[in-house]
């Protein structure tokens, strides 16, 4: 981007020589890889999407991911061409054809060549794209000392423009988010919605260690993309014994806040230790933070659906 200072994504990115993408049933190229212009995923972002990880051989939460794919299409009318069980299988030989152990996985679904009008019924048929590849969103630094953010001018999307939940390939609102947080020198920035309540960030969810210890995230009803580590670091959370709550919260709560992190399939945990310039819990990544990230990492080690069996 012109202006903007490039960050360290994506640095564990394959060359492509070698790599496999699925597309439409087949196993190509990079260079063969190619959708057409006509596609309205191009022309109007009309389409869904997944990021997916495996670690250690295993696909995490595939089901799950899975689950909110077709969710998301279902509620978009778009037609995805395989069953849940024919796109986790074309998943698994993705990752097997890469030969990866640890795997970032792309999946789009858009709803494929039609004409230049809007009207998704003049499509011929939906683009399936399944890639497979590396990636690193940040520096270890980062998940060493945390993460500087602002909070961002633009708000969250209400549910009756484009739904939060929906995982489509429309990320522009995503992306303004970015920008800013670009502008402003950080990696990220807190989206909040019209009401001024907290939601996510450009790509992940939001967590904060309130005074009492308790663990609040944003309820789904706010806004927000369910994400599937965050439901999973809710779930190891309570299974730790720590209160485990879904509840508003505004940019106060998060400038006073004990500790707070971000979580994503490609950020993972990752702590945040300034909020708009005010330090959260003396600037460190809190205990919680920390022992989440643990639980969490040693979880995703040792859970999810074979490769290679
Ligand atoms: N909110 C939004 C808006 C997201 O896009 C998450 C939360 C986290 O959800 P999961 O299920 O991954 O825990 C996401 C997912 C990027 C990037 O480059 C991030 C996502 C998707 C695509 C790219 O940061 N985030």
């Amino acid at each position: 981007m012109k202006g903007g200072k490039s960050d360290n994504r994506y640095t564990g990115s394959l060359t492509g020589i070698g790599m496999q993408i699925y597309l439409n049933g087949k196993y190509c190229s990079r260079e063969e890889a190619k959708v057409s212009v006509f596609d309205h995923g191009f022309l109007y972002g009309d389409g869904v999407f997944e990021g997916i990880r495996a670690y250690n051989g295993r696909i995490f939460k595939l089901e799950e991911h899975l689950q909110r794919l077709y969710e998301s299409a279902h509620h978009l009318l778009l037609d995805i061409p395989l069953s849940m069980e024919e796109m986790a299988e074309a998943t698994l030989e993705t990752v097997r054809r890469n030969n990866l152990q640890d795997a970032y996985i792309r999946t789009v679904v858009s709803r494929g060549p039609g004409d230049l009008g809007l009207d998704p019924q003049k499509c011929s048929g939906s683009t399936v794209v399944i890639i497979a590849d590396k990636i690193s969103l940040y520096a270890q630094e980062y998940y060493d000392h945390g993460l500087s953010v602002t909070t961002a001018v633009t708000r969250q999307r209400n549910a009756n423009t484009l739904e939060p939940r929906i995982k489509s390939l429309n990320y522009l609102n995503n992306i303004l988010v970015k920008i800013e947080a670009t502008q402003a020198g950080v990696l990220d920035a807190i989206v909040l919605n019209e009401q001024g309540y907290v939601v996510e960030g450009s790509g992940c969810n939001v967590f904060i260690v309130n005074k009492y210890g308790e663990l609040i995230t944003p309820p789904i009803y706010l806004g927000i993309l369910e994400g599937v580590t965050r439901n999973t670091v809710m779930e190891l959370a309570a299974k730790e014994g720590i209160t485990v709550k879904e509840a508003p919260f505004t940019r106060h709560d998060l400038y006073i806040a004990g500790e707070c992190f971000l979580t994503g399939t490609a950020a993972e945990l990752v702590p945040v230790t300034s909020v708009d310039g005010r330090a959260i819990g003396g600037g460190v990544p809190g205990p919680m933070t920390k022992k989440l990230m643990e639980i969490f990492h040693n979880y995703a080690q040792n859970t999810g659906t074979p490769v290679y069996s």
